[in-house]
């Protein structure tokens, strides 16, 4: 069984060892109202089982707020509170910082109690990406920020996010006649961006539940390490992608079998990749992104010309960024290509 030693005003939360390892208990249970084969369901039932009974959680606004406490019902076991969209970064530090004073005054027993905020990608990338960040230059204050990536308003009918992927069809960009790729930028890099420009933050990971016991982990590693720490998750959502609910694990696997979502973590300030990442980090083929795409309606509008230019920007995180599928600078030998070709 893990571990669980208090030590400076932190705590050690050891990995689980496989998944006969993890802890039975429930902290998230029956009682809410998300899709069926919902993913950021199951990042909050697996985050907050990683994360144990003394914890609180603070949600901000969207699917994982609405579906999740319907009026009179809540699957949390745990204490959870409601934040506005885009203050998961505010509600992470002052729930902090509260409780840090509270112990410190000698009203409340000094322990440790984890404060997780989670927010979605329109809550956490778009409206409340300043407050994260903010949040993660105070280094005295421990909090995790957990941003669980539908890659859209999920909440109020699947509007276009900065997480959208390139040309999706979302209500916001549905294909028509005239122009078939409504939504022509490329996603955020909001793990990358957090990890470079954050030095007091010594944690930073992604993740995915399809491989539950790694994401677990880092949920535990981030609890433990001390000060804000941020987690990004990649959530398939059968209905803002349009696919049959059984797909969800599936669509996760090759999120990252095809490089679309590297699995790594930012350890003070040390890159270590997961899994089948580390795998193609090491050589192993990416499978085509084509795999993962065609499986979900909100592509079905895509061309051989369009695939290949999906194609094309994947290949590009992996063939010349400075930190691989990480960090979107050029490689010092790419960026002379460049300018030598201008
Ligand atoms: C300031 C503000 N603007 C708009 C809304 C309406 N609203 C509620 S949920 C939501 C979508 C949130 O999207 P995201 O953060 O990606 O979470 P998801 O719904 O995908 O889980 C919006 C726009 C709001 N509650 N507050
Ligand atoms: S719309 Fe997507 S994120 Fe929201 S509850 Fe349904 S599957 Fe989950």
């Amino acid at each position: 069984m893990a571990e669980t030693t208090f030590s400076n005003a932190t705590q050690i939360l050891e990995p689980f060892k496989g998944i006969k390892r993890v802890t039975i208990e429930e902290y998230f249970t029956s009682g809410h109202r998300t899709c069926q084969g919902c993913e950021s369901a199951l990042v909050m039932k697996l985050m907050v089982k990683a994360a144990g009974p003394r914890t609180i959680v603070l949600g901000s606004t969207g699917c994982m707020y609405v579906a999740n406490t319907t009026y009179y019902t809540t699957p949390w076991v745990v204490p959870w509170m409601h934040t506005q969209l885009g203050s998961s970064g505010s509600a992470a530090l002052g729930t902090a910082a509260g409780l840090k004073a509270l112990m410190r005054k000698g009203k409340m027993k000094a322990e440790p109690i984890n404060v997780i905020a989670f927010c979605g990608d329109g809550g956490g990338a778009d409206m409340g990406v300043g407050a994260i960040s903010a949040t993660l230059t105070h280094r005295e204050y421990n909090s995790l920020i957990l941003l669980y990536d539908n890659e859209s308003y999920a909440n109020t009918d699947i509007q276009l996010s900065g997480m959208t992927p390139y040309g999706a069809h979302t209500t916001f960009s549905p294909p028509g006649k005239a122009k078939r790729i409504m939504h022509t930028r490329w996603k955020k890099n909001m793990a990358g961006m957090m990890a470079a420009g954050h030095p007091e933050c010594r944690y930073v990971a992604t993740v995915c539940a399809s491989y539950a016991v790694e994401m677990m982990n880092k949920v535990r590693r981030a609890l433990s390490i001390g000060g804000p720490t941020f987690i990004h998750s990649l959530d398939p959502c059968p209905k803002g992608w349009d696919y049959d609910p059984m797909l969800s694990h599936e669509l996760g696997e090759l999120a990252v079998e095809t490089g679309l979502f590297p699995l790594y973590e930012v350890d003070d300030g040390n890159v270590k990749y997961y899994g089948k990442t580390k795998a193609i980090t090491e050589g192993r083929q990416r499978k085509p992104v084509r795999e993962y795409l065609l499986k979900q309606g909100r592509f079905a509008h895509f061309t051989e010309e369009d695939l290949a230019y999906f194609q094309a920007k994947v290949d590009e995180m992996w063939d010349k960024w400075e930190i691989p599928g990480v960090v979107p600078f050029r490689r010092i030998d790419a960026a002379k290509a460049t300018l030598a070709a201008k």
